[in-house]
C-alpha cells in the first residue's frame, strides 16, 4: 500500500555536529531503479556513528541520517530490482559490492570503488538523496542510515538473508561481528597456536576475540583502559588482561615482555594512532602482525621508526573485515543459524529506538557493549 509512495516516519537526525541526535518526522521518497527501500526492525549503536556525532570526521555533510548495523524488511523495490522482494529480510551495507569493479574482482579485496567512505557525498549512486525533513534534504551515511523507521539504499548494497534469521541478533553482521570476526580471520589468518593482542574491547574488538578464538589463537591477550571489559573478553575467548593503567611503561613494552618478543598478530580496535604504534610495536620482528581497525579522527597520522617495518613486521587494516559483503554476508547468517558462532552476549542493552540518545551515553559511559534499537 506504501510502494511508489513518499513515506512520512521518524527518524534521528543529526543537524550539527556535538550534539544530540533529534527525533525529526522525515519523508523517504521512494526508491528509483536499482533502489530497494527498506523499514528498519533492529538496528544497533557502533563508535563510527559516534566519531561523526562528535565532529571528528571530515568531509561529512549535516544534516544526515546516521546508523550502519541494521536488519529489515524490504517495503519495496525500484526498477530492475531482481533479487530482492517486498518481505524479504535484509542487512543495509556500508560498503557496497558491484561485482564489476578492480576491487570486486580482487579476490583479496571489498572495497568497492561505489563506496562512499571517504568522499562522504552523503548521496546514493545517482547522486540525490531520498530523505527530506521540514522541506530541507538529509544526507544518507555510507548509503545505510539506519537510524530511521525507513530507509533507501541501493541494489548493491543490501544482502538478502535466511527468512528465519532473528532481526534483533543478524542487525550485528551489519557492522560489529563482521568487521571484528573477518579481521582475525580473513584479514590477520591467525593461524593455530598463536598468540593475539586486542586493543580495545567494544562490540567490535570483542568480535576480533570471537574471531581469535575460532581460527585457534592458543593465547588472546585483551588490552582496554576500561577494566569492566574483562568479563565479557573472557565470557569470549581472551586469557590474559591488561589495563594500561596498571603499568608505568609502555605497554608495548608489557607485551614484549610476556610474550617472549612479541606477539603474532596485534588488532588495533580503538581509533587512537597512539595504540596503533603501540600495537605495531608489541608484534614480533621477522613475522608480526598488525590490523588497524579503529577509525581514526580525520587529521590524525602515525608515525614510526620504519625499522619496525624493515624488519619483516606487516601492518595492514580493513574495512568490515575483508568480507565481500554481498555474497558472504548471507552466507555467515545462516552459519550463525546453524550456530557456527555465538556472540548474543555483545548485545549488553536493547531500548525502543526513541531512547536513541541514551544508547549513546551508555556507550560514552564505557557501560555498554552493543545497545541495539528496537525500530
Ligand atoms: P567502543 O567504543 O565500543 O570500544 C572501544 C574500546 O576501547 C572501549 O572499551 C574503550 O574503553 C577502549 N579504549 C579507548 N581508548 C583506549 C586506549 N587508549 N587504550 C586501551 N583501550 C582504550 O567501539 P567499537 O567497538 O564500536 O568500535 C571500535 C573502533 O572500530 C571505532 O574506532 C570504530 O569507529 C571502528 C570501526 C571500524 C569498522 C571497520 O570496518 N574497520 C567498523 N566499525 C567500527
Ligand atoms: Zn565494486
Ligand atoms: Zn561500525
Amino acid at each position: 500500500a506504501t510502494a511508489g509512495k513518499v513515506i512520512k516516519c521518524k527518524a534521528a537526525v543529526c543537524w550539527a555536529p556535538k550534539q544530540p541526535l533529534s527525533i525529526e518526522e522525515i519523508e523517504v521518497a521512494p526508491p528509483k531503479a536499482h533502489e530497494v527501500r527498506i523499514k528498519i526492525v533492529a538496528t544497533g549503536i557502533c563508535r563510527s556513528d559516534d566519531h561523526v556525532i562528535e565532529g571528528e570526521i571530515s568531509g561529512i555533510k549535516y544534516p544526515l541520517i546516521l546508523g550502519h548495523e541494521a536488519a529489515g524488511i524490504v517495503e519495496s523495490v525500484g526498477e530492475g530490482v531482481t533479487d530482492m522482494k517486498p518481505g524479504d529480510k535484509v542487512i543495509p551495507l556500508g560498503i557496497p559490492q558491484c561485482g564489476k569493479c578492480k576491487c570486486c574482482l580482487n579476490p583479496y579485496s571489498n572495497l568497492c570503488y561505489k563506496n562512499d567512505l571517504e568522499k562522504y557525498s552523503g548521496m546514493l549512486l545517482d547522486n540525490t538523496s531520498r530523505f527530506t525533513c521540514k522541506g530541507k534534504p538529509v544526507h544518507h551515511f555510507i548509503g545505510t542510515s539506519t537510524f530511521s523507521e525507513y530507509t533507501v539504499v541501493d541494489d548493491i548494497a543490501v544482502a538478502k538473508i535466511h527468512q528465519d534469521a532473528p532481526l534483533d541478533k543478524v542487525c550485528l553482521f551489519g557492522c560489529s561481528f563482521s568487521t571484528g570476526y573477518g579481521s582475525a580471520v580473513n584479514t590477520a589468518k591467525v593461524k593455530p597456536g598463536s598468540t593475539c593482542a586486542v586493543f580495545g574491547l567494544g562490540g567490535v574488538g570483542l568480535s576480533v576475540i570471537i574471531g581469535c578464538k575460532a581460527a585457534g589463537a592458543s593465547r588472546i591477550i585483551a588490552v582496554d583502559l576500561n577494566s569492566d571489559k574483562f568479563a565479557k573478553a573472557k565470557e569470549f575467548g581472551a586469557t590474559d588482561f591488561i589495563n594500561p593503567k596498571d603499568y608505568d611503561r609502555p605497554i608495548d613494552e608489557v607485551l614484549t615482555e610476556m610474550t617472549e618478543d612479541g606477539v603474532d598478530y596485534a588488532f588495533e580496535v580503538i581509533g587512537n594512532t597512539g595504540v596503533m604504534t603501540s600495537a605495531l610495536k608489541s608484534t614480533h620482528f621477522g613475522y608480526g602482525k598488525t590490523v588497524i581497525i579503529g577509525l581514526a579522527p580525520s587529521t590524525a597520522t602515525i608515525s614510526f621508526d620504519p625499522m619496525l617495518i624493515l624488519t619483516g613486521r606487516v601492518l595492514t587494516g580493513a574495512i568490515l573485515g575483508g568480507f565481500k559483503p554481498k555474497d558472504d554476508i548471507p552466507k555467515l547468517v545462516s552459519d550463525y543459524l546453524n550456530k557456527k558462532f555465538e556472540f548474543d552476549g555483545l548485545v549488553t542493552h536493547r531500548l525502543p529506538f526513541m531512547k536513541i540518545n541514551e544508547g549513546f551515553e551508555l556507550l560514552h559511559k564505557g557501560d555498554s557493549i552493543r545497545t541495539v534499537l528496537t525500530v
